[in-house]
């Protein structure tokens, strides 16, 4: 490692603060297994810091008008777009994901979060409910000090989707952005300072999620967290927080269908199954990593899948033309190549991809993997159930309606479905039919910020988004006032 190393510390109150234990992580480049930032390895002490600093700022921001506040969240938005290349630049070098998708998709939407909780905050209706001889007041305060725990796929679109509703509803945050993925959330306080965001308001501390994490979803002081990350990850904040009766929310996996009608728009559904499937390799809870197609449709539909997949550009996520960037880490890419193999062992047939593509000069350590279609497993095998949150799509043919349903359904998790088809019944029937918390159709990963985001069943508790995201943040209080 050279001696040039950027450290970031913590950012605490207004500061720039090292973990108290002295101690560094390092921050790798994906695409060339370099190290390439050191952050503060935080624990308890920390985060007690950074509470204590959010405790003490929040009062004062609360007290500020929902105009005022408003007003900083966009010159928020206007600061990151203003750095948008710089930003983008930097999540990729950090993610691994192709630069024109941070551009594209990443950044913009960040800077989307932020106008779109000040107009929220600003056009928040409240109601009131008129009886006889009185009237109830419904009104809402801030939750106090909120714990932000964050992964890293879209690092800092997501930090932003949390933070930019907590801030908006007076709250005071502390966020714990992925070990894997820190550089943007540093970049994002530089960017609230220069908005003119009171110190302490938002607190970042890095670390280990069972260190830095655990310690923030176990302060007493933090009376709401929001995570998005792993279901098993979910499951012990989930347990570490109910206990003490905290807000949670909780965003967690995905096996997501993607089913494929023969009435289907063919080029239209290709595209957006290839996309569902591969889009930031994978690595999003919303990918569609079970390609169900229609029996009479399947093996041709399969084959054309898989030359579109073969044909997708791997490489230096610098590129503008890379299309698939390097997965998050070599652990996370060992661990994708580990269900490739279980895959062949379950009877599988790997149609395309699965290999390490050979890429010249530094970008040979990187953490490439080629996007890889497997067919001809049973569709309840672990291969087909479990999460891979990696640039792997199985397939499974199915007759009808229903059993494209019971094949949808069969899975742990329920976050999100897409259904193609030019039948606007079965469009229908089918959408509510699934036991998931998104169904697209004839489209994959349309976004509108007011509409609810979050799953059902393994994928997770509550849902973000809009008024769900403002309600969240905040505790609801009746007024009854009798005349
Ligand atoms: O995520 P973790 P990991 C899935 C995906 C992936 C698997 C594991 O299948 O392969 O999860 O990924 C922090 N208390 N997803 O291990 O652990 C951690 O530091 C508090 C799906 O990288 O869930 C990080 O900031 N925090 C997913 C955050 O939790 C803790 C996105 C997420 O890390 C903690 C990422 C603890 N005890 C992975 N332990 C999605 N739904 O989008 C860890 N953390």
């Amino acid at each position: 490692m050279s001696d040039t190393v950027r450290e970031v510390p913590n950012r605490i109150g207004g500061r720039r603060v090292p973990a108290a234990s002295g101690a560094w992580l390092d921050d790798v480049g994906p695409a060339t297994g370099e190290v390439i930032a050191r952050i503060a390895r935080s624990d308890a002490r920390d985060v007690d810091a950074a509470v204590q600093a959010a405790r003490a700022a929040q009062p004062a921001w609360a007290a500020l008008s929902d105009e005022a506040r408003a007003r900083v969240l966009d010159r928020v938005a206007d600061g990151l777009e203003a750095r948008l290349d710089e930003l983008a630049a930097l999540e990729s070098r950090d993610q691994g994901k192709p630069v024109s998708l941070a551009r594209e998709v990443d950044i913009p939407r960040a800077i989307a979060n932020f106008r779109f909780f000040a107009g929220a905050v600003r056009h928040q209706e409240l109601p009131s409910h008129p009886m006889p001889g009185a009237v109830n007041l419904t009104q809402r305060s801030p939750v106090g000090v909120c714990g932000l725990v964050t992964p890293w796929n879209l690092p800092l679109y997501l930090l932003t989707w949390k933070a930019a509703p907590a801030l908006a509803m007076g709250n005071a945050v502390v966020a714990k952005p992925s070990e894997l993925t820190p550089l943007t959330a540093d970049a994002l306080v530089d960017v609230m300072e220069e908005a003119g965001l009171p110190p302490g308001v938002f607190n970042l501390v890095h670390g280990l999620g069972p260190e830095a994490g655990q310690a923030l979803v176990e302060h007493p002081d933090v009376k709401a967290v929001s995570f998005t990350g792993g279901t098993v990850t979910g499951r012990r904040v989930a347990a570490t927080a109910a206990p003490r009766f905290k807000k949670l929310s909780l965003e967690l996996g995905g096996k997501n269908a993607t089913v494929v009608f023969d009435d289907c728009d063919w080029e239209a559904t290709l595209d957006g199954a290839v996309r569902a499937g591969f889009a930031n390799q994978g690595e999003i809870c919303l990918c569609g990593s079970r390609l169900l197609v229609q029996r009479s449709v399947h093996d041709r539909f399969v084959e054309a899948y898989a030359a579109r997949v073969a044909a997708l550009t791997v490489g230096d996520p610098a590129d503008p033309a890379t299309r698939v960037g390097a997965l998050v880490s070599a652990a996370h890419r060992d661990k994708v190549e580990g269900y490739l193999r279980l895959a062949v062992d379950e009877g599988g047939t790997v149609r395309c991809g699965g290999t390490r593509p050979d890429l010249p000069g530094s970008l040979a350590g990187g953490s490439f993997l080629a996007p890889a279609v497997v067919s001809g497993l049973a569709p309840a095998c672990r291969t087909a159930t479990e999460e891979i949150f990696g640039p792997v799509v199985t397939v499974h043919p199915f007759d009808d309606e229903e059993e494209a349903i019971a094949l949808a359904n069969g899975v742990a998790y329920g976050l999100s479905a897409s259904v193609w088809t030019r039948d606007l019944g079965r469009a229908h029937r089918v959408a509510r039919a699934l036991d998931v918390g998104m169904v697209w159709v004839n489209t994959w990963l349309l976004r509108d910020l007011r509409v609810p985001f979050g799953g059902v069943k393994d994928s997770g508790v509550g849902r973000e988004g809009g008024r769900w995201s403002l309600e969240f943040f905040s505790e609801t209080k009746n007024v009854c006032i009798a005349w």
